[in-house]
């Protein structure tokens, strides 16, 4: 054998052998899903899963499959005092819930088009974008065909279809019915934490799971409208965490000082960079898109691009109030940012 052969030879059988653990390449990866159903008959069954609205993070639950019911609603949303505008939401809340999983698990999902229920239109008369329309979910953490399980469903519709977690991370879903950008600045993104099967490695004291989210806004009458010049222009009105323009300035995140925490952070931008920073501590540990795999340590901010994840840990050193921003400071400047106030 020729030393060049070897030497490639070698350097195959090392990437082969490199790769365990952590990104759980181990495990068996399931590619596809029987195809999705759509069903036309009323749906009532509620929502269901291990879900929780940020920041509190949900359980896991147990069990080879795991049960996931998300509807879509049109309402009107508060985004901070005096601004709402005609919502488009899953689970009636923007971003949706947070849904955990573990890698391995396969998620029976299934979601109904509720925007034409008759209690929501006598909420919404006058207002056109809350009108019954067709709406999708695409999961990032999937791996399916598009066409099949993010097809478009019409209002009174229910799809149902399944997918496997085969890679752990801290990821985005959102509605993929064309005019995209238009469906996400309206409300329609969530996050999906999946756990390696093992869990994430390590101890910590606190969980909390941040989305940041650009709003791009325009007053109409009494209230304000999604906005798409604004978006393709890139001029937000607002940048939030978990929805709400600086919600935790007004009502702080409580920890303890010397805590672990451990943060599943997701951009769902549509466009801007986010560059999250804690003013007054290091981020011990940021796992990039949220997996284990793809490790920084002692960073000072974590660059999270639209559409990526991290999971961040850190520690409050001492007691006091600790603001974090995304030190994109235009986006700061406009709404993103909150405080840990640590005990
Ligand atoms: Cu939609």
């Amino acid at each position: 054998m020729k030393p060049l052969l070897i030497f490639s030879t070698l350097l195959i059988l090392c990437s082969c052998n490199n790769n365990k653990s952590s990104d759980d390449s181990s495990y068996k990866k399931v590619y596809g899903a029987p195809k999705a159903t759509v069903t036309t008959q009323p749906d009532n069954d509620k929502q269901t899963g291990p879900l929780a609205y940020g920041p509190n993070v949900p359980k896991l639950q147990d069990g080879d499959t795991v049960e996931v019911k998300i509807d879509v609603t049109h309402k009107q949303f508060t985004v901070k005092r005096d601004v709402s505008f005609g919502a488009w939401l899953f689970g009636d809340s923007l971003p949706g819930p947070v849904l955990r999983v573990k890698v391995g698990q396969t998620i029976k999902f299934s979601m109904t088009d509720r925007t034409n229920d008759t209690a929501m239109m006598k909420m919404s008369v006058g207002d056109h974008m809350l009108k019954p329309m067709p709406h999708s979910i695409d999961f990032h953490s999937a791996m399916v065909n598009p066409e099949d399980k993010y097809r478009t469903i019409y209002p009174g519709e229910t799809i149902h279809f399944t997918w496997t977690a085969n890679y752990p991370g801290v990821f985005m879903y959102h509605c993929g019915t064309p005019m995209v950008l238009l469906h996400m600045i309206s409300g329609m993104v969530g996050m999906v934490i999946v756990e390696p099967a093992d869990g994430y490695p390590g101890k910590v004291d606190k969980e909390f799971a941040i989305v940041q989210n650009e709003y791009y806004l325009t007053p109409q009458g009494a209230t304000y409208i999604a906005d798409t010049i604004l978006a393709l222009k890139r001029i937000p009105t607002y940048v939030a965490f978990n929805g709400k323009v600086a919600q935790y300035i007004t009502r702080p995140i409580r920890v303890k000082a010397g805590e672990r925490i451990r943060l599943y952070f997701l951009n769902v931008g549509p466009n801007l960079i986010s560059s999250f920073h804690v003013i007054g501590t290091i981020l011990d540990k940021v796992w990039l898109d949220g997996n284990p795999a793809n490790e920084l340590r002692g960073m000072q901010a974590a660059l999270v691009g639209p559409a990526q994840g991290a999971v961040i840990e850190f520690v409050l050193p001492e007691k006091g109030e600790y603001t974090f921003v995304d030190h994109s400071f235009a986006n700061a400047t406009v709404g993103a940012l909150g405080v840990f106030a640590a005990e």
